[in-house]
């Protein structure tokens, strides 16, 4: 095919190819979602449909992208993991993201009513973003699935006393607020034992830890024969994962 006049414009465009023999991380993010699931009336601090909703999402994606190995998700966050031997698109950065977070987000759409009831879905539809990130070493990989752990947990358990104050406790939200500022981890297991008998360990995994989904190693990868194991990740089960793509022990978190 003979070039035309017009084929100088390819020379313009970037490229953004990821540094190979790097676990790629792409995670996404819920546009908005502090409204979506007012609007929706999500159960607060935690729906479990919701949470549902997005893990379903995640696994059809990973059905869809063998070359993915891990997911990690927690609120309305996912976070994929491409192997370091990962050559999809030629690694490349917007081709990797966009498609996963497109993916993801027609599931989200289309599995909404098997998760979240009949009420129509009016715009602004539930939309998400998405970046993709390095990671050079098995240790940044764990880390960075710590750190997006971690953060599940001091918002699940920050939330979790917030609307015990609210809804248990009758409080205003400014007065809960307030209540809680400069509050340390310890403090808030307290005001939810002393205050309204919860026990915050007995609280669901799911929204303590997060979601993983992983595919088993030993299983041979196509879209027609995939083994994915959902689960509310305890971290052992976390661990389990990582430890099959990943040699040595998570980073400890508390
Ligand atoms: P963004 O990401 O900058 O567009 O803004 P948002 O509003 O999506 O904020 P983000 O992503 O930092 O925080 C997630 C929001 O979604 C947060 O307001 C809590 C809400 N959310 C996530 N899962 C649930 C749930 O299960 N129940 C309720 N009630 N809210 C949830
Ligand atoms: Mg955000
Ligand atoms: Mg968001
Ligand atoms: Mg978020
Ligand atoms: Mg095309």
């Amino acid at each position: 095919m003979a070039n035309s006049k017009y084929e100088y414009v390819r020379s313009f465009e970037q490229p953004d190819i990821l540094l190979a023999n790097t676990w790629i991380v792409v995670r996404i993010d819920g546009r908005g979602f502090s409204k979506l699931t007012t609007k929706y009336n999500f159960a607060k601090p935690n729906d479990r449909r919701g949470l549902d909703l997005m893990n379903a999402a995640a696994e059809a994606v990973m059905k869809e992208l063998p070359d993915l190995v891990l997911a990690y998700g927690n609120s309305d966050e996912f976070s994929f993991v491409f192997h370091k031997d990962c050559t999809l698109f030629e690694r490349r950065a917007s081709k990797l993201t966009t498609t996963i977070v497109s993916t993801f987000t027609s599931y989200y759409v289309f599995l909404w009513p098997e998760y979240m009831g009949d009420g129509r879905l009016t715009p602004p539809l539930p939309s998400f973003d998405g970046r993709a990130v390095c990671y050079p070493s098995d240790q940044n990989l764990r880390d960075y699935i710590s750190w997006r752990q971690v953060d599940c947990h001091i918002n699940n358990l920050y939330n979790t006393t917030f609307w015990a104050l609210v809804q248990n406790g009758g409080m205003e939200a400014r007065a809960a607020e307030q209540e809680l500022a400069g509050t340390v981890s310890s403090d808030k297991n307290e005001i939810l034992f002393s205050r309204f008998g919860i026990n915050y360990n007995n609280e669901p995994e799911i929204f303590k830890k997060g979601s993983v989904l992983y595919r088993d190693v030993g299983a041979i990868v196509t879209p027609q024969n995939l083994r994915l194991t959902e689960t509310n990740s305890s971290s052992s089960l976390l661990q389990q994962s990582l430890c099959q793509h990943l040699p040595g022990p998570m980073a400890p978190r508390n």
